[in-house]
This record gives structure tokens, sequence and C-alpha cells, in this order.
């Protein structure tokens, strides 16, 4: 009896300025993220760095070895732009690509699948010096950058993943200044970002499908996310509306902001003024130019509960919440892509999820982490009952294989299945990483029953429909 799909991905994530180190080796050029951590003047806790990080740039093939060890089918990574091409725009660095091309074949030996992230944050910092993702000129360049990487893994690698998380990409780095490259821009300049970041997508899409026309291309959004309080048609629908309504508090962090763009083209009636009046000045010709994705790529960390007339329910004092304060809410892993399949109908891939928690070597010498155990656990309790209702959800990706470097956060967040000791850069796997081990072994089996009906649901093959907004 199979609840998860045969042929569903089992993997795990990563990213480059959070793993790999080796910051300025073999011709790297530099990052917003090198910059942004050196100018030491307290953007990172601890006035911590990427400099060496987890120096998976060294570590890759022991790494690649542990993965195999426990069982994973698949691992989601990106390339650091720089590192392929030092000022974004010009000359390849052929070490760079070379590295890359040693991590696939790794992997490939190992029988897990690279699934490549071509943007993770780390933008060269000659790009930024132009403007970054507030230019224009940005499409062109990512539509180059991507077209390299194509012809250069070749028919290796089938899935990519074009910019993680444009909504961190354009509030963290350009609204709020919590990340690279730490500006503070007005609504309509993000509007802007977030158009170039589309046709940037569209335009990296394009090229890689010009090189290998069997490739398939999502991006990774992220932002609200809510779920019933209580699960009825109306509870349903209210969540479904509250997670897409623009005029809330935080459009910049809502996922149709970006996939309305690309999928629907056009921005929602709900648009706040600053958006609409940005939107009125898009010439149609850029409809013309973007690219729905061939898969959403989904990360979930939490989500918002919201009652049958669509307002936000305030979490109840001593309520669950991960060592970075994240609440724990898995019934976002059900909800979430239900409603992302209700609006796009398009198929999916959780690409990341997972919490981070203040593990530390035990006194036996070994990491027990029984919160991760139980959040996994929940979460992909929840996941199935998505997939049973029908929705194409294709594989799940924990993050993170290893701890790594969690931005602002410095090292102090741990997000791994494997513990990194970083002074002897010594790799301890987690209790977590061998629960996970027998999840994917068994196929989800291991998960067991689910505690609210006892049951184990199997797969339903009638899909869902989606309600149309796509059509
Ligand atoms: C993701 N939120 O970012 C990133 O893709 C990873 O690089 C990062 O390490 C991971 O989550 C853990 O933080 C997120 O506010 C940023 O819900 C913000 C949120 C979620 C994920």
């Amino acid at each position: 009896m199979l609840s998860f799909p045969k042929d569903f991905l089992w993997g795990v994530a990563c990213a480059s300025y959070q793993c790999e180190g080796g910051w300025d080796e073999d011709g790297k050029g530099r990052s917003i993220w090198d910059d942004f951590c050196h100018d030491l003047s307290g953007h990172i806790r601890n006035d911590e760095t990427g400099d060496t990080a987890c120096d998976s740039y060294h570590r890759f093939r022991e790494d690649v070895a542990l993965m195999k060890e426990f069982g994973v089918r698949a691992y989601r990574f990106s390339v650091s732009w720089p590192r392929v091409i030092p000022d974004g725009d010009g000359d390849v660095n052929e070490a760079g690509l070379r590295f890359y091309g040693q991590l696939v074949d790794e992997l490939l030996a190992n029988d897990i699948e690279p699934l490549v992230t071509l943007y993770h944050w780390d933008l060269p910092s000659a790009l930024q010096d132009r403007g970054g993702w507030l230019s224009r000129d940005i499409v062109s360049a990512f539509g180059r950058y991507a077209e390299i990487l194509a012809r250069a893994f070749g028919p290796r690698v089938k899935t990519y993943l074009t910019i993680n998380e444009p909504q961190c990409v354009t509030w963290l780095g350009y609204g709020s200044g919590e990340h690279a490259p730490g500006l503070r821009m007005g609504e309509e300049k993000l509007a802007q970002i977030y158009h170039n970041i589309a046709l940037s997508h569209s335009e990296a899409q394009r090229r890689i499908k010009a090189v290998q026309e069997d490739a398939l291309v999502g991006i990774v959004p992220c932002g609200r996310l809510c779920f019933p309080e209580k699960d009825t048609p109306r509870g349903r629908d209210a969540a479904y509306r509250a997670t897409f309504d623009l005029s809330r508090p935080g459009w910049y962090f809502t996922f149709n902001i970006i996939l309305d763009s690309l999928i629907l083209r056009r921005y929602d009636d709900s648009a706040p003024e600053a958006v609409r009046r940005f939107a009125s000045r898009i010439p149609s010709a850029d409809w013309d130019l973007m690219e729905t994705p061939d898969f959403i790529g989904v990360n979930v960390y939490n989500g918002d509960v919201v009652d049958e007339n669509g307002d936000f329910l305030k979490r109840h004092p001593g309520f669950p919440l991960t060592a970075m304060k994240w609440p724990v809410t898995p019934e976002v892993m059900h909800y979430g892509p239900l409603n992302l399949y209700r609006r796009y109908g398009l198929p999916m891939l959780i690409t990341e999820n997972g919490q981070s928690c203040n593990d530390r070597i035990f006194l036996d010498g070994r990491v027990h982490d029984p919160e991760r155990i139980d959040f996994l656990h929940r979460y992909l309790l929840q996941l199935r009952r998505a997939v049973c209702e029908g929705v194409p959800v294709k594989g799940y990706l924990q993050w993170s294989f290893l701890d790594n470097f969690e931005w602002s956060h410095g090292y102090d967040e741990r997000f791994g299945l494997i513990y990194v000791d970083y002074p002897t850069q010594r790799r301890i796997p987690k209790d977590s990483a061998g629960w996970y081990r027998d999840v994917i072994k068994s196929g989800g089996a291991s998960l067991g029953p689910d505690p609210e009906d006892g049951k184990v649901q199997t797969c339903n093959s009638d899909i869902l429909t989606t309600n149309g907004a796509n059509t």
C-alpha cells in the first residue's frame, strides 16, 4: 500500500553561499553576500561570514557520500553566479564551471538526481553596482548565465529552478535591508524588481529550453500561506482568499505577486495602489514575454490560520515554536500546496521544509534532535493528506542536509540532518538523518497512520479540479 506515488522524489536542499565557502578561490568573483558580510556593520549575528561555511567547495565528495548513505535520491543545490561568471555578464570562469560539473557527476554516480537552482541570492557584485535586480539589464545577463549552465550541464541536468524566493530577494534585499544588498526602497521600486525577476525567470526558461528541450524549469516563490481554522468549504475558501489577497499588509510577501505575472499575466485586483500604478505602465509586449513555469517549487515553513470570515487568528500563548521562533504549523503543508494548485493548476515540488533546533553534541557523542523529527513527521503527514486529495506534488526536499550559514542569523541556527562541527568541519549525522532515511526507504510508509483518523490514506488518482482562475 502506497500513500506517496512510487516515483515521488525524496531529497534534500542547500544553497551555494550557505555551504560552499571557497569565497575567493579559483577565480570566483565577489557576490553581494561577500560584501554584505565583510562590511562588519552588524548585518550578521556575531559578524559571521560564508567565507568557509561548510567548506563544501572542497568536501563535496564526502557530503555526497553521506547523502548516499542516508538514502537521499535528489539534491537541490544552487550555483554561485560569480563563481561561473565573475562579473555577471562577461568572461566565463572555467574553474567555476568545472566545480559544478564535478558535483553533478558525483551526484549521478551515486544515483542522486541533481536539481539546480540558478539563483539563491549571491548576485555578482559587479551587477549590483549597475543596479542589480532594479535594472532591466539583469534580464539578459541572467538569461545568458542560464544558457551557459544549460550548455555546460547538457542532459545530465533535467530540472532547473531559476530564482529562489523572489519575495526574499526583493523585500529582504531591497525593502527591509535585512539581506544583501541591504537597501531600502519604496513600493514602486519593489514592484519594478518583481517585474524584472519575472522577466528574468522567463528569459532563463526560454534559453534553457532552447538548449535542452526536455528540461523542466520551475521557480521557487515563497510568502504567506493560510490554512483554515475549520476544514469546511467556507473555511477552505476563506483560507484561499486570504492567501492571495494583496490588500492585506505585506503584499510583497505573497506567492501571487510573482506567480500571477508569470502564469495569469496580470496583477490581482486586490493589488495596492503603488503596485497598480506600476502595473499601469507595463508595456503590453512585456506580458507576451512571460513564461509559465513547468512546475512551482514551494518552500514551506509556516503559515497563518484564518477563520471562516477570513480573519487571521492570533496564536495562543505558548504556541509551539522552533529555535528561530518560527511557529510550528504543519497544516500549511496540506492547504498551502492545495491552494496553489487551486489557483495555478501546476505540478509542484516542495523545495524546502525543515526547522532550526538548538542542536549540540550530547554526552554520548551523538546529536539527538527529537523536535526536528516531530516537525518533519507532522509536516509530512499533512503533505500526505494533500497528495491523497489529488494535489500533484512530485517530491519533497528537506532543508537542509547539513547545518549551514543561515544568512543574517549566521551559524547560530541549525537546520541540518547532519550536524556540522564548524571548528573541525566534522559531520555528525543527527537522529533525524536516520529517521529520514527510513521515510525514504519505505516510500513514506514509516510515517504510519494519521493520528486524526488512525488511517494510512492512499493516493487518490482523481486529480482535483482547479477553480479556473488561470483559465
Ligand atoms: C529560506 N519566512 O528562506 C531560504 O531559501 C533558505 O536559504 C533559508 O536557509 C531557509 O529558508 C531557512 O530560513 C526563508 O519568513 C525566508 O517564512 C523567510 C521565510 C521562510 C524561508
